[in-house]
This record gives C-alpha cells, sequence and structure tokens, in this order.
C-alpha cells in the first residue's frame, strides 16, 4: 500500500470508531454518565436533560451565597460544588453577597445580616433543631431562592431538598417550603461484626474498616454520611445488636470516635450495641472491674457504666446511646439477675444521661416460658414495666410480633406502652424477603405498618402518630432501620434494593409520604426522568412486595423459610425449639392451615385494642391477609373469593410467580431507556428471582398438598 492509501484507510477506521462511539443513545436515555456501577446511588449530579427545565435552572440559580463557617456550612458549599455544575453544565460563582437576579442564598439568621432582614423568625420558631425552609424572595431588589434554619444541619438538609427537587425536575419558581423531621431519633442499625462481616448482610463485608481506623480514613464513610444526610437519617448503630465486647475497649471507642468525626457534619451521631456483661469483662480506664456480676443494681456495676460513659463521652462528646439486646437469643441481660429489663435499662440510662445519651432497649424478647405463643412474649414481658423505664429510654420494637416477615399484623405493644416511648425497627436488608437477589420494594409494606390504626387512644392513633409521639405524647420519638449497606460497589447488592434504603429515610423524616412518590424520586434521581420509563418501574416496585408475600407466605402465613430464611423450608425442623421450626408456624394437619391465636388458642387477639381484637378474633372478619396468622382454617373453608382456603392458597402463589415474570418482562422492554450497565445487572438478579419464586411456590404447594390432599385447580395448571 501506498502512504496516501494507507492515510486513507488509516482515516476511514478512525471515522468507523468514532461514530460508533457517538452513537446516539435512544432519545430516552440521555444521560452521560453512560458508566454506572451504582455507586453515586440517588446523589447523581448528571447534566439536566429537559431543555426547557435547564434553562429554568440556569435563570433560577446563577451564583449562590452560603453565609457560615462551620464544617457543615462547607458541606453544604461541597455538595453544591459537585451538584449545580453537573446539572447545569457550568460553572457556578460563590459569592460573598447577594449580587445578582438567580442568587441562592443560604445561611441562618444568626450568622447572615441579610437572612436576618427576611423575617423568617415565625416560620423558623415551628421549625426546631433540624427542620428548614427554602423559599423564593426579593433580596437586596434581587430574585433569590432562600434556604434558612435554626442551625447548620437544617441548612444541610434544606440543600440535599432542594437539589432533589432539581434532579425530579420540580419547578423553582415560587417556591415556599418548611419542613421538619416528624420523628426525633432516625437510625440505622448496622449488625456489623469486628471481623467485618455481618448478620443478615447481604452487600458484601462491613463499610466500616475496622483494622485501618482511626489512621486510614476511607473516603467511602464520607459517601455513607452524605447518603444518610440527603435523606434526614440521623444515627448510626455501628456494631451488631449480638454485640462483641472489643467495641468499648479504649482502641475501638478510638476508632469509632474516628468515624463520629467524619459523620458529625453531616449531622449524623454514632450509637454502640452494648453486651451486658461488660463489666464482668473489662477493667475501665480508672481501673474499674472486671467485676464478678453484671447485676444491673449492683452499685459496683453501676460505677462501672458512668466510669465507661465517661470515657465515651471523652472521645465521642455527642455520643448518641446504647442499643441494647438483652436476654434474647443467648444475649446475656438483667434477667440473668433475677432483674427486670426496667433494670437493666435504667443502670444504663443513669449512666449517659448526664450527657445527653438516649438507650435504645429492644423487646425482641421471646422467652418460652413466657408464654407458648412467641408472638405475645414481648407484649407479655413490657406491658407490665410500662412507667419503669428512666426519661431517656426507648423500647425498640420490631414492626411485627414475631421477626421480619414478609408480612406480620403490628406488634401489639405500639399504643400499649403509654408512658415509654417505643421506636420502631424496620428491617431494610432483606432477611425474609430475597436477600439482595429479589427485587422488592419495602415502602409499601412499612406504609402499611405505619398506617395501621392501633386504636390505643381511639381512632386515629396509627403506629406512626404512637411512635413520632403524638398519641400518647412522648418527649422522645425515634426510629430504626436495620441497614442492608455493605462494601458492594453499589452498597446494597442489588440495584433496587438501594430503593429501600432511600424510602425508609423519607419515611423516617416524614412517614406521611406515600410509598408511590418515593418510588417516583428514587426512579428519577437514580435511573431516568423520562415520565413513561418511570411509570413503567414505579408500577414494577409497587406490587413487588405483595408479590413476595404471595410466593412465599401468602394468606397470613409466617416462618416458613429454611435456616438460612432464604428459600422455602415448609418442612424445616431446624432445632429442638418448638418455636424456630416451621411447622410450629404454620400448624398445618389433615383438618387445615394456620395458627389459631383466636380466643380459643393462644388469644394473642386480646393483645390488641378494639375493634382489632374482635375483628381478628372472628374468622369471617379477620382480613384474608391475616388469616392463618389467627385462625386454624379448614381446607374448604369458603374465602371472601369464594374459592376454598386450598384454592386460595394456590392461587396466592401462582400470583406471586406471575408477577415476577411480568415483572421480569417489563424490565426488558425498558432496554436502551435506562442505563446499560444497571440494565444488565438487574436483568440478571430478575433471571435468579423468577427460578427462586418458582422453587418457593412449588416447593410450597407440594408440602401442604400432602395435608389437604387436594388438587391444584385446573386453571394453574
Ligand atoms: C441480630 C433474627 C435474626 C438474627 C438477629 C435477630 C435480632 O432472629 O435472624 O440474625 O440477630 O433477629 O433481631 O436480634
Amino acid at each position: 500500500m501506498r502512504p496516501k492509501q494507507i492515510l486513507t484507510c488509516v482515516f476511514f477506521i478512525f471515522c468507523i470508531f468514532i461514530s460508533a462511539g457517538c452513537q446516539r443513545l435512544p432519545d430516552s436515555y440521555q444521560s452521560p454518565a453512560v458508566a454506572d456501577d451504582g455507586y453515586d446511588l440517588w446523589l447523581k449530579y448528571n447534566k439536566i436533560d429537559n431543555a426547557k427545565k435547564l434553562k429554568e435552572y440556569k435563570k433560577a440559580i446563577s451564583a449562590v451565597v452560603v453565609s457560615g463557617d462551620s464544617d457543615t456550612c462547607e458541606v453544604v458549599r461541597d455538595e453544591l460544588k459537585r451538584a449545580l455544575p453537573g446539572f447545569l453544565g457550568k460553572d457556578i460563582p460563590f459569592n460573598e453577597s447577594v449580587e445578582k437576579n438567580g442568587t441562592l442564598l443560604i445561611g441562618m439568621p444568626e450568622n447572615s445580616d441579610i437572612i436576618a432582614q427576611l423575617d423568617l423568625a415565625d416560620s423558623l420558631k415551628e421549625l426546631g433543631d433540624e427542620g428548614f425552609i427554602i423559599k423564593t424572595a426579593k433580596v437586596n431588589g434581587k430574585n433569590c431562592i432562600v434556604i434558612s434554619a435554626n442551625k447548620d444541619v437544617g441548612l444541610l438538609y434544606g440543600t440535599f431538598n432542594l437539589l432533589r427537587m432539581m434532579q425530579t425536575h420540580k419547578s423553582l419558581n415560587n417556591i415556599n417550603i418548611a419542613s421538619k423531621p416528624k420523628i426525633q431519633r432516625r437510625v440505622l442499625n448496622h449488625w456489623d461484626n469486628r471481623n467485618g462481616s455481618i448478620e443478615r448482610g447481604y452487600a458484601g463485608k462491613s463499610l466500616w474498616k475496622w483494622s485501618e481506623l482511626p489512621d486510614t480514613v476511607d473516603p467511602r464513610y464520607t459517601d455513607y454520611a452524605r447518603a444518610n444526610a440527603s435523606l434526614g437519617i440521623n444515627g448510626t448503630v455501628l456494631n451488631n445488636v449480638n454485640s462483641d465486647a472489643v467495641f468499648f475497649s479504649t482502641e475501638y471507642l478510638k476508632k469509632a470516635a474516628k468515624l463520629a468525626d467524619v459523620f458529625r457534619p453531616y449531622g449524623i451521631k454514632v450509637y454502640l450495641s452494648i453486651r451486658y456483661t461488660l463489666p464482668s469483662q473489662m477493667k475501665t480506664e480508672n481501673g474499674i472491674g472486671p467485676l464478678q456480676t453484671a447485676d444491673p443494681l449492683d452499685p459496683e456495676v453501676q460505677a462501672w457504666w458512668k466510669d465507661k460513659a465517661r470515657e465515651i463521652y471523652k472521645y465521642i462528646p455527642d455520643f448518641g446511646g446504647f442499643l441494647v439486646k438483652a436476654n434474647s437469643e443467648g444475649q446475656p441481660g438483667p434477667q440473668d439477675y433475677d432483674k427486670t429489663h426496667a433494670d437493666g435499662a435504667n443502670l444504663l440510662a443513669d449512666a449517659i444521661a448526664p450527657y445527653g445519651g438516649i438507650v435504645m432497649y429492644r423487646a425482641f424478647v421471646y422467652d418460652p416460658d413466657v408464654d407458648p405463643d412467641r408472638a405475645k412474649r414481648a407484649y407479655m414481658e413490657f406491658v407490665p414495666l410500662d412507667k419503669q423505664f428512666k426519661s431517656n429510654v426507648l423500647v425498640q420494637a420490631k414492626n411485627g410480633p414475631v421477626d421480619f416477615q414478609p408480612r406480620e399484623p403490628v406488634q401489639p405493644l405500639f399504643g400499649a406502652m403509654k408512658q415509654t416511648p417505643v421506636m420502631a425497627e424496620l428491617q431494610v436488608t432483606q432477611e425474609y424477603l430475597g436477600w439482595s437477589t429479589h427485587l422488592v420494594y419495602l415502602a409499601p409494606m412499612w406504609k402499611e405498618y405505619l398506617e395501621f390504626d392501633t386504636h390505643a387512644k381511639g381512632e386515629g392513633s396509627t403506629m406512626a402518630k404512637v411512635i413520632d409521639g403524638t398519641v400518647h405524647n412522648n418527649k422522645l420519638t425515634g426510629i430504626a432501620g436495620v441497614s442492608n449497606t455493605g462494601n458492594d460497589r453499589n452498597w446494597c447488592g442489588h440495584f433496587f434494593a438501594q430503593s429501600n434504603w432511600f424510602a425508609y429515610g423519607r419515611l423516617a423524616w416524614d412517614h406521611e409520604l406515600t410509598a408511590e412518590d418515593i418510588a417516583d424520586d428514587w426512579i428519577k434521581m437514580s435511573l431516568t426522568c423520562d415520565s413513561k420509563t418511570v411509570e413503567t418501574i414505579k408500577s414494577m416496585m409497587m406490587g413487588s412486595w405483595e408479590a413476595c408475600i404471595n410466593y412465599m407466605t401468602p394468606l397470613g402465613l409466617h416462618h416458613i423459610m429454611d435456616g438460612s430464611h432464604y428459600g422455602p423450608g415448609p418442612n424445616i425442623s431446624r432445632s429442638s425449639r418448638i418455636d424456630w421450626t416451621s411447622a410450629y408456624y404454620h400448624r398445618a394437619d389433615a383438618e387445615g392451615l394456620g395458627f389459631d391465636r383466636s380466643s380459643t388458642g393462644s388469644n394473642l387477639t386480646s393483645q390488641y385494642f378494639s375493634p382489632w381484637k374482635e375483628i381478628f378474633d372472628n374468622i369471617e372478619t379477620c382480613p384474608d391477609k391475616y388469616l392463618l396468622w389467627f385462625h386454624h382454617v379448614p381446607w374448604d373453608y369458603k374465602m371472601k373469593s369464594g374459592r376454598t382456603l386450598w384454592d386460595e392458597l394456590c392461587v396466592k402463589y401462582y400470583q406471586g410467580t406471575d408477577y415476577v415474570e411480568q415483572m421480569a418482562e417489563t424490565w426488558q422492554s425498558l432496554k436502551g431507556k435506562v442505563n446499560p450497565e444497571i440494565f444488565e445487572h438487574v436483568t440478571t438478579k430478575l433471571n435468579q428471582h423468577i427460578i427462586d419464586s418458582a422453587k418457593w411456590r412449588d416447593t410450597c404447594i407440594q408440602y401442604f398438598q400432602g395435608f389437604s390432599k387436594m388438587p391444584i385447580p385446573e386453571s394453574l395448571q
């Protein structure tokens, strides 16, 4: 080839290469971030791909003024410096004063003279330490968007709110928002162990690198804090409730203190799970211990905890407090010394009260000596102790009376404890709902619990209003979510599991948000703003929880998982403890199926307020979704649908698996409309989801058929 031909050839190859690289993405997917491994979660600050919105936003924000020099104000600036050039495709100047139209002005009356002149005092009075205002206003004759608050953390929450509005293409004209959290302590619980493993964690190893701390600080800690702050989560329990004493050694307190330093500017407090026997396991800095006992009423034990609290606060001045799992699943507790849970909690409460710390004392107890029905035990142990807890104690109860099942009725403790604040523990990690393999959006489940009207003080006493303190006028309120994070690149294993972290945080801030609206925001922030695609994905998500219930434990069945809690195990006899076997829960026999917890059975129904106790007690009025939870139902019982129980059970199992197949099909229709990397990742997960759900259906139907001896309805075959 002559040099000219070679040059022509090279030119052609170059052109082919360039044109392939520049191939236009389908109109509906125009995000510049083609590579997306999920690391950025919902904090994707890509260029606004809607020309009209982009123009509007460029006009609304062309300069920024942030007053204040605290670390949190620095975080506000950092976040805006990441986000605004990303959204708008150009740098935005950060000024000292309002000089032009389109200034985003952020500050508190106390540190900004211009904000002080804006007459926000009345509105801010209502908003407490964490609330914020976002509003459009004329400042120095210029059109501005103002974010203000009483404390700098409110400015941060307001900033994240404004960024979310832009990510979801909301209008920035005539804004007038005032927001504050309904619940005070909005905490993530990490069941993370010292060796990096995570109990019930399905997204890799722990985020905390204990062996490197405090010397090396992984930048991921900051991204974790950003993600939480963007939702309003303000606390994190670093270690597993099945706790290791090592976390209370001076060496580990210094490590925890380093994490607290990273999280502090983001408004996040660090908490630790204690082990009840700590005083008998180690010496304090001042040489108290190890003691012969951990009896909560022993003066030496009390001195030990006081000294330990002093040490903790020396390293972590804003330490949040203790989470306690006591006398539960082999963990030590006050009952080992013939003392009550109240004695146990108050010992700790007294030790940290001087520093403003709190105790979150778990009600996940199910001592078989208390009652043969596991679902009744927490109520029976804790309600009689009401009034006895110190004012800085919250009782932390799982949403249902057994254990994070796909669906349970509400734990009857909510509303029943009138003097003691009860905080809800929700599980974000999908221990019983398909780990990080199944696509299950949990917000509809949490909404079902939160909206359940306990009737504790008449109509309107929803669980949400019990935990936010409205019903019993509690001064201290809280909510916890068992985290689904790990060191997988995308944090949660399944890309869609990110939506559960997101939804937990959003509901913790405002339990009145709808599951649909939260999904809408998450999809727009994480995947696309294309309205048709958003609606398609939302419809997949919204039915995914009910589908999971249907292919696992329909009609009130529960705890029929195998030992790992992943696959089906209706025939499993896991241990000598009767209440750990599947048969204990489903009670299948030749007559029928279900656990009689009505007044003719264990009488769990009596723990609820009227009218629920009567509604649940009567097989005719008990909602189908709880039927087999409360009643042993004959196989040929006529259900509300007109089908027999057996046929209905089969129909539900098939509805569950059909939905999963449908989700997979729908997802395929989105090829080219969402990020290709995420598309492939979710496709792979859904393929396994189809296989697993069919296994659940077939195993359970076959097993129960051994009792019912009835055929699968023809329509399903
Ligand atoms: C942290 C269930 C889980 C355990 C968990 C326990 C708890 O039993 O299977 O892994 O332990 O709940 O909430 O304490």
